[in-house]
């Protein structure tokens, strides 16, 4: 495999897992780090052993030994510094959500397609083995027809009110708790059930209309000293939402999100009933799934590649009894990912092959989303996904 030349820009909570996920790959090679000066650049250079500092994206995007990039700025900075990277002919993996609205997503997605470079967001649920595994046997009709996917996406790292992070600005874009997470949630949904929402119905809860904002800044689930100096923000992005949801071939679901529910770290669960059976599987558990019969013993898959289909069996990495979890699964993608650029294998010719969630989905999502809101905003009404 050839190896390939990548570089992070934004090294917040996700970006040094997007690196660490890469290196595992054994043909990524991690050339730079772009931060939002020098000093910090150089710090996190040190700090991820990473041999090139840039203090800011655009002095990054002018190397060119770097041909990918993996975007983990702030949601606000997502659309100008893709589009940066396409002006220059760099591949793209974007965190999600991939912009602030639809029309930006469409925006990066034009222009990706336009330059024929590789663009990917990263929706890395999809890739624990279970989730593909649950996939395989939705669309292999093991549950019959699909009537109902529900669940939820719940945390607890936004519960106090001197809790704090970027995502709480008016920078982060008009929808909070939905747009970072709900959009994963939704994404798994129409991703293991094959078909995509229709129309939504959501509701908005505000736990606190304002919250202490420290001084200096604070990354996703760090917590607050207790003692630091703030000033109180004013705050009317969701704190929790509950969502209903109409699929295109008929199915209904619904789901929760939430980042102020005590004892929840990272509580994603999803589950699928058939006319059948059932499937459903906990993030927090993520090496078991569990299928509901009505007529025998519900039952237990652990993941183990000897019991996994084999069209998907790959995404084990490791045998029966030894736990993957999300880690693993962004590795998964990354190598999805990285495979098809090492490869010179183009989005176009070779549409075919693309594994990854790309730029299209990326923008899904943001329509999702943003019907979510409307639907909120509107006091609760059905509201078709506008696409
Ligand atoms: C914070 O809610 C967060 O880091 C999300 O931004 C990630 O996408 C999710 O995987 C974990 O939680």
């Amino acid at each position: 495999m050839r190896t390939v030349k990548t570089a992070l820009i934004g090294a917040g909570f996700v970006g040094p897992h997007h690196i660490e996920a890469a290196r595992r790959l054994g043909f990524v090679d991690v050339v730079a780090v772009a931060g939002s000066n020098q000093a910090s650049a150089e710090a996190k250079a040190a700090k991820m052993s990473i041999p090139k500092a840039y203090g800011s994206y655009e002095a990054l995007l002018d190397d060119p030994e770097i041909e990918v990039i993996h975007n983990c700025t702030p949601n606000d900075l997502h659309l100008p510094v893709t589009m940066a990277a396409i002006e220059r002919g760099k591949h793209v993996i974007a965190d999600k959500p991939l912009a602030l609205n639809s029309a930006d997503a469409k925006t990066m997605l034009d222009a990706a397609k336009a330059k024929g470079i590789v663009h990917a967001v990263t929706f890395n649920y999809r890739y624990n083995p279970l989730m593909q595994q649950a996939r395989v046997m939705i669309n292999r009709g093991d549950i019959g027809k699909t009537h109902w996917v529900h669940g939820c996406y719940i945390q607890d790292w936004l519960l106090y009110p001197n809790d704090y992070n970027w995502r709480l600005e008016k920078e982060g874009g008009e929808s909070r708790c939905v747009a970072d997470i709900g959009s994963h949630w939704c994404d798994l949904a129409g991703y293991i059930t094959g078909s995509r929402i229709a129309e939504v119905l959501a509701d908005y809860t505000t736990v606190y209309p304002t919250r202490q904002k420290p001084k200096g800044t604070r990354e996703a689930f760090a917590q607050s000293s207790g003692n630091e100096e703030f000033d109180e923000y004013p705050v009317d992005t969701e704190d929790f939402a509950s969502v209903l949801l109409r699929f295109e071939n008929g199915m209904k679901g619904s789901f929760s999100v939430s980042q102020v529910s005590a004892g929840h770290k990272n509580g994603l669960e999803i589950e699928v009933d058939g006319n059948k059976a059932a499937v459903a599987w906990k993030q927090e558990r993520p090496n078991e799934l569990w299928i509901g019969k009505r007529n025998e013993p519900n039952g237990w898959m652990l993941k183990d590649p000897g019991l996994l289909d084999p069209s998907i069996a790959h995404y084990a990495a490791l045998p029966g009894g030894h736990g993957e979890a999300w880690a693993d699964a962004f590795r998964n993608l990354l190598r999805n990912v990285y495979s098809f650029i090492s490869e010179g294998r183009s989005m176009e010719a070779d549409a075919d092959k693309i594994e990854f969630p790309t730029f299209a989905d990326g923008h899904e999502s943001n329509c999702v989303v943003e019907a979510i809101t409307k639907s909120a905003k509107a006091g609760g009404v059905w509201t078709k996904i506008a696409r």
